[in-house]
């Protein structure tokens, strides 16, 4: 009898054992706290695809740094370390350089424009293209107009930003921009409350979504609404894994972050006036209409510097200018 049950459970054991291996939740990284962008968008992917695969594909969202900051964590995507990740297109900066054109200065000037390119055929073949770089692009998600704060003085135009030292993104085009604009840029990786307390730097640039739910109200005193810059997420898997799903499962995956990107974008434009009214609230002094053009000559060298001159960097650029034509 004994012998019977306990040949019963080892048969079970085995049984399971395989099972066990295949329902490892797939691993998806994100660098930030509970309730930011990036979480939004991974967490609305993990419930909508345990629930469309009924259970099937479980999905473990690492956030707030488990993974290590975005340049680590894209480079586990690119090991397969990690299956997924929701990752600021500038850190894609040195691994993927094509990504930069996202992020080239003053591009965009309107969510209508970003999408009419990102949502379009140029923002397709951009995602198609991180293959060459070990990345299988899925869908595009939002950080947004990205906006300068900072301690020692209101920024109007391009001229008051003479020697501030402002923390850049991990991002060669982030840190030429802001060395062209007459500041001095620090590198450094997300997030950045400590750096700012320090005052080792006198300022940062950010979402306004990301400059209230990470407080840097309370380290910083001003904020001008430049808008220099869009930064979008780049929804990413490793290619490998992916390629190797079942082809109902790959469109599955592909659906379900396409989905979770379209609602995390909606959540966070319809949330920008709010942030904007509680950073006021906070005492943050704003300027809501710096000179913009100032800031606009002083970056637009950049279109001709060595990091726009690599082929498919500059023809990348090109498709998203031609989209954006009337
Ligand atoms: O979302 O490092 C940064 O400034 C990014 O915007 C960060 O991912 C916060």
């Amino acid at each position: 009898m004994h012998k019977t049950i306990f040949s019963a459970i080892l048969v079970l054991i085995l049984l399971a054992a395989p099972l066990a291996a295949l329902a490892a939740p797939l691993r998806l990284a994100v660098v930030t706290k509970p309730g930011s962008a990036q979480n939004f968008c991974a967490e609305y992917f993990a419930r909508l695809l345990d629930r469309e695969s009924h259970g099937s594909l479980a999905t473990k969202v690492f956030h707030s740094g488990a993974m290590g900051d975005e340049t680590q964590i894209l480079t586990k995507v690119r090991s397969g370390e990690l299956e997924l990740c929701v990752v600021t297109t500038g850190p894609f900066d040195s691994l993927a350089p094509q990504a930069r054109a996202v992020e080239y200065p003053f591009l965009f000037e309107s969510f209508k424009q970003v999408d009419r390119v990102l949502q379009g055929p140029a923002g397709r073949k951009l995602l198609a293209s991180l293959d060459g770089a070990g990345f299988q692009g899925l869908a595009f998600a939002e950080n947004g107009f990205r906006n300068l704060t900072n301690n020692l003085r209101p920024i109007k135009r391009a001229a008051d930003l003479k020697g501030l030292r402002i923390r850049v993104m991990e991002s060669e085009l982030q840190t030429a921009l802001w060395r062209d604009l007459g500041a001095v840029p620090l590198p450094h990786p997300w997030p950045i409350n400590n750096l700012l307390a320090s005052g080792k730097v006198d300022g940062q640039e950010n979402p306004l979504g990301v400059i209230w739910k990470y407080r840097l109200d309370k380290v910083q005193k001003y904020l001008s609404l430049t808008r220099h810059v869009y930064s979008a997420h780049i929804c990413a898997a490793n290619p490998a894994w992916f390629q190797a799903l079942p082809p109902a499962d790959r469109k599955l995956v592909a659906e379900c972050m396409t989905q979770a990107a379209a609602l995390q974008r909606a959540d966070n434009r319809r949330q920008v006036a709010a942030y904007l009214a509680k950073l006021k609230k906070a005492g943050m002094q704003v300027v809501e209409k710096p000179d913009r053009a100032s800031f606009q000559k002083l970056a637009a060298p950049i279109a001709s510097s060595p990091l726009f001159a690599a082929p498919q960097v500059a023809a990348t650029l090109q498709t998203f200018k031609q989209a954006l034509r009337p």
